[in-house]
C-alpha cells in the first residue's frame, strides 16, 4: 500500500502490443512503473487484459535499455554525444543523397511506435531527400490487406469494429488465431459463442482458436483461393448469391462466375471434402449476417493480395458488407500498423492515403511543408522488402526506426548479408537488438510509457498514449530525434515542441483525420477515422450505402489459384508454416524481459505430426535440425496432431529461428514475402551420451 510520502498515480494509456488497442492504466510510484491496473471505461477491453498487456510495464525499467547514442568506430560501438551522432547522420545522409540521388536512401518505420513518430520519419524522408522510399512493417504483415481491400471495396481498412461480431449470425475466422494473437478481440468471439452465434475456423492447423469453433475446416496450407472459389461455385450453382446487392452495389460478377466454374470440386488442391465445402458455402450464404475475420494465414503468402480479394469476393457475392454484423475484417497486427500506414509511411501515399502520383496532392503537400513547387516525387517508392534486397546496389543508406529485421524479415542470412553492404545505416530502438550489430549509429528512443502520442488500432480507432515516466538516461522522443537530424540539415517545419504539435502538423494536411483532435480523444471510446471535421463524430462502420471506390461500387474478381513459390519436394519434403504464441510478441525485445512470459515459453519449438515423429524416431522435446534451401535452425520437437502429416509449425519469435528458413519470394501486387510457407527437411539430432 502507498504510504503518505509516496506519489502513486494512474496514467490511462494504450497497450503497446497488438492491434486490438486495449486501454489500461500504468501505475506509477515515485516516478517508476510498478504495475498495470484495468481501465474499465475502455469499450474495447472493458478492463480485461491478456498476459502481454498485464506485463507490458516490466521491460520499461530494464537495465538493458539503450541510454546513449552509439557510433561504430573501427568496428566497435562506442558511446557518443547526441551532437556527434546527429551531425554524423545528417552529414552522411546528405552526402549519399547528393552523390546517388533520392532513390539511394531507404527509410523504414515501426508499427510499434506512435503515429507522431511515423509521420515525422516520412516527412523527413520526403522533405529532406525528395524520396518516396519510405515504408513500414505493414508490408510484411497486412500489406496485402491494404492492396486487396482497396481493390475490392475502395478502402484498405477493416470494415466493422471488433464488438460488432456480437451482431452477427455467423462468424468465419479464416487464417486468424485470434485467441492467441488478438486475445481481447478473441474475447468478443467467445462472447458471441455464448450468445449462440456459430463460429467456423478455417485453418490448416488445429489452433487455439480452432478449439473454440463449432466447425473447424482443415485445408492444405496456402490453398485459400481454390477453397473460396469452390465455395463460390456452389453458392452460384445453388442460386444463393445476393442478386439485388450484386446488381446495385457491385461489378465483376460475370468475371467471377466464369472463373469459379473450374473449381466445382478441387479437393486435390485444398484437401477439403466436397460435402464440407458445400455445407460451409450454404451456411455462409444463408446466414442473415455473416462476418469474415481474417489475418496472416491469408496475407503472408505470395498470393496474399488475391487471398484478401477472395475474402472480398465472398462478402460481395452474398451482400455481407456495409451494415452491422457483417464485413471483412483483417485483424491488424501491431499496435500501430493501421496508424503507420495512415501516417503516409508508405511509398505511394501521404497521410490519409493521398496518392503521391496525383499532382494536386503533391502541390498541396509542398505548400503545407514549405517546399519548392514541383520538388516532391511522383514515383512509387521502394518497399520495405525491396529496400533490403537492393541494399548495396541501388540503396546505399538506411534508417530503421523500431524494427528488428535480422529476426523478423524472411531469410535472416540474406538480411545480414544485405545490411553489411550498406554505406551507412541507423537503428533507432529502445533496446540493443540483433540488428543493431549492422548499424553505424544506434540511437536510444523512448518507449510507449515514456511519451505522449497516439496508436491507431485495427478498427481505425485512434487511441491516446500518455507519458507516465521519463525515459532512461539520455533517451529522447523518437519524433524529437528525427526533428534534430532534420534541423541539423537546415530543414524547416520540424520545430515541434510536443507530440500534439506533430499530430496537428499531420491533421492540417490530412482530410480524413482533420477532425480527430487530441481533445476528442479524451473520451474513453476515442474516435474512429474517417473524421473530416471537428464536429464529425467519426466513422465506426465503412461502406454503408456506398463503397469508398471512386464509382461507389464494390468489385468482384475472377482469381485463379496459384501454388506457393516453394512447395515440398523429395529433397525438402515438409511444409513449414509460421506464426505466434500468446506469451511472446515478435522478436521478444520486450516480452522476454517480463519474467512470467519468459517462463512460459523460454525457447523455440516446432510442432510436428505424430506419424512423422514416429517414423523419424523423434521423441517429445528432443532436438531436431530443420533445413531449407536458405539456412537451418535447431529447435525442440513438440509432437501433436494439431498439424497435418508433412506440415510443421514454428513461432517467429526467436533469433536464429524460423526466419533462417523462410523465403523472400514476393507477392507481385503487395510485395509481401512468403513468410508463412516454405519447404524444409527435418533431421533428428543424436543426443550426446
Ligand atoms: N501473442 C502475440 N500476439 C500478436 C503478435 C505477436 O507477436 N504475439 N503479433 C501481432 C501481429 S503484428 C500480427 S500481424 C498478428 C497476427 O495474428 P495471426 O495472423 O492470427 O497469427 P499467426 O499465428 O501469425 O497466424 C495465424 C494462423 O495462420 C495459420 N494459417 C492459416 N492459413 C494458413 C495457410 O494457408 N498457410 C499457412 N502457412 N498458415 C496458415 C496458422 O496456422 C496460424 O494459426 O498478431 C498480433 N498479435
Ligand atoms: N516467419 C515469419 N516472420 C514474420 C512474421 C510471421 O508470421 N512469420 N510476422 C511478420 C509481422 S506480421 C510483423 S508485424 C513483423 C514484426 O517485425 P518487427 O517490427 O521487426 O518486430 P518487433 O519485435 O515488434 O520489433 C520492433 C522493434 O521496435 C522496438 N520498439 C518498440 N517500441 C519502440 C518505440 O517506441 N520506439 C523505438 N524506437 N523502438 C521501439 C522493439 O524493441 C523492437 O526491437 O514480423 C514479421 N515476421
Ligand atoms: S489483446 Fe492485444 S492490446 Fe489487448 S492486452 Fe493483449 S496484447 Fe494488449
Ligand atoms: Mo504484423
Amino acid at each position: 500500500m502507498a504510504n503518505s510520502t509516496s506519489t502513486l498515480k494512474y496514467v490511462p494509456t494504450t497497450c503497446p502490443y497488438c492491434g486490438v488497442g486495449c486501454g489500461l492504466n500504468l501505475v506509477v510510484n515515485d516516478g517508476k512503473l510498478v504495475g498495470v491496473e484495468p481501465y474499465k471505461r475502455s469499450p474495447i477491453n472493458e478492463g480485461k487484459l491478456c498476459p502481454k498487456g498485464m506485463t507490458c510495464w516490466e521491460h520499461v525499467h530494464s537495465p538493458d535499455r539503450l541510454t546513449k547514442p552509439k557510433i561504430k568506430k573501427n568496428g566497435k560501438f562506442v558511446d557518443a554525444t547526441w551532437t556527434e551522432a546527429i551531425d554524423l547522420i545528417a552529414k552522411k545522409f546528405k552526402e549519399i543523397s547528393d552523390k546517388n540521388g533520392p532513390k539511394s536512401l531507404g527509410f523504414q518505420t515501426s508499427c510499434r511506435t506512435v503515429n507522431e513518430d511515423c509521420y515525422a520519419l516520412q516527412k523527413f524522408a520526403r522533405v529532406g531527400f525528395q524520396t518516396n522510399n519510405v515504408d513500414n512493417c505493414a508490408r510484411i504483415c497486412h500489406g496485402p490487406s491494404v492492396a486487396g481491400l482497396s481493390l475490392s471495396f475502395g478502402s484498405g481498412a477493416a470494415t466493422n469494429p471488433f464488438e460488432d461480431v456480437l451482431n452477427s449470425d455467423l462468424i468465419v475466422m479464416w487464417g486468424s488465431n485470434a485467441v492467441e494473437a488478438h486475445p481481447l478481440a478473441g474475447r468478443r468471439v467467445m462472447q458471441a459463442k455464448k450468445k449462440g452465434i456459430p463460429i467456423v475456423v478455417v485453418d490448416p492447423r488445429y489452433s487455439t482458436t480452432a478449439r473454440l469453433a463449432d466447425k473447424w475446416i482443415r485445408f492444405n496450407p496456402s490453398t485459400h483461393i481454390a477453397l473460396a472459389n469452390s465455395m463460390m461455385y456452389w453458392i452460384i450453382k445453388e442460386g444463393l448469391q445476393n442478386t439485388a446487392f450484386i446488381n446495385e452495389r457491385t461489378k465483376g460478377f460475370d468475371d467471377l462466375k466464369k472463373t469459379v466454374e473450374k473449381y466445382a470440386d478441387c479437393e486435390e488442391i485444398h484437401g477439403v471434402p466436397l460435402e464440407t465445402v458445400k455445407s460451409f458455402a450454404r451456411q455462409y450464404a444463408r446466414a442473415k449476417n455473416a462476418v469474415i475475420i481474417y489475418c496472416l494465414g491469408i496475407t503472408e503468402l505470395t498470393t496474399g493480395t488475391d487471398n484478401v480479394r477472395s475474402m472480398g469476393n465472398l462478402a460481395l457475392l452474398t451482400g455481407n458488407v456495409g451494415r452491422p454484423g457483417v464485413g471483412v475484417n483483417p485483424l491488424r497486427g501491431q499496435n500501430n500498423v493501421q496508424g503507420a500506414c495512415d501516417m503516409g509511411a508508405y511509398p505511394n501515399v501521404y497521410s490519409g492515403y493521398q496518392a503521391c502520383s496525383v499532382a494536386d496532392n503533391r502541390s498541396k503537400m509542398e505548400k503545407a511543408w514549405g517546399m519548392k513547387e514541383g520538388s516532391l516525387p511522383d514515383w512509387y517508392g521502394s518497399t520495405l522488402t525491396e529496400q533490403v534486397n537492393d541494399a548495396g546496389s541501388v540503396i546505399k543508406a538506411m534508417y530503421f526506426l523500431g524494427l528488428n529485421p535480422v529476426v523478423s524479415y524472411p531469410d535472416s542470412n540474406h538480411v545480414k548479408r544485405q545490411l553489411e553492404k550498406l554505406d551507412f545505416c541507423v537503428f533507432q530502438d529502445i533496446f540493443w537488438t540483433e540488428s543493431c550489430e549492422y548499424a553505424d549509429v544506434v540511437l536510444p528512443g523512448t518507449c510507449f510509457a515514456e511519451k505522449d502520442g497516439t496508436f491507431t488500432s485495427g478498427e481505425r480507432r485512434v487511441n491516446r498514449v500518455r507519458k507516465a515516466v521519463d525515459g532512461p538516461g539520455e533517451s529522447k522522443y523518437d519524433w524529437e530525434i528525427i526533428g534534430m537530424v532534420a534541423k541539423k540539415m537546415g530543414l524547416k517545419g520540424f520545430d515541434w515542441k510536443s507530440a500534439k504539435d506533430v499530430w496537428d502538423d499531420m491533421r492540417a494536411c490530412t482530410p480524413n483525420l482533420f477532425g480527430a483532435t487530441y481533445e476528442k480523444m479524451e473520451k474513453p471510446e476515442s474516435i474512429h477515422w474517417p473524421c473530416p471535421t471537428v464536429e464529425h463524430p467519426g466513422t465506426p462502420i465503412l461502406h454503408i450505402g456506398k463503397f469508398s471506390a471512386a464509382d461507389g461500387k464494390g468489385t468482384m474478381f475472377g482469381l485463379e489459384y496459384r501454388q506457393p513459390a516453394e512447395v515440398a519436394d523429395a529433397e525438402y519434403p515438409f511444409t513449414m508454416m509460421t506464426g505466434r504464441v500468446i506469451f511472446h510478441y515478435h522478436t521478444r525485445t520486450q516480452t522476454d524481459r517480463a519474467a512470467q512470459l519468459h517462463y512460459e515459453v523460454p525457447e523455440s519449438y516446432c510442432q510436428i505430426n505424430t506419424i512423422d515423429a514416429k517414423k523419424m524416431g523423434v521423441k517429445e522435446g528432443e532436438k531436431i535440425k530443420i533445413t531449407s534451401r536458405r539456412g537451418e535452425t535447431i529447435t525442440r520437437a513438440r509432437i501433436s496432431d494439431d498439424v497435418a502429416p508433412k506440415v510443421l509449425y514454428m513461432a517467429m519469435h526467436f533469433n536464429q529461428g524460423v526466419n533462417n528458413l523462410t523465403n523472400t519470394a514476393l507477392d507481385p501486387l503487395s510485395k509481401m514475402p512468403e513468410l508463412k510457407h516454405c519447404a524444409v527437411k527435418v533431421e533428428k539430432i543424436a543426443e550426446a551420451k
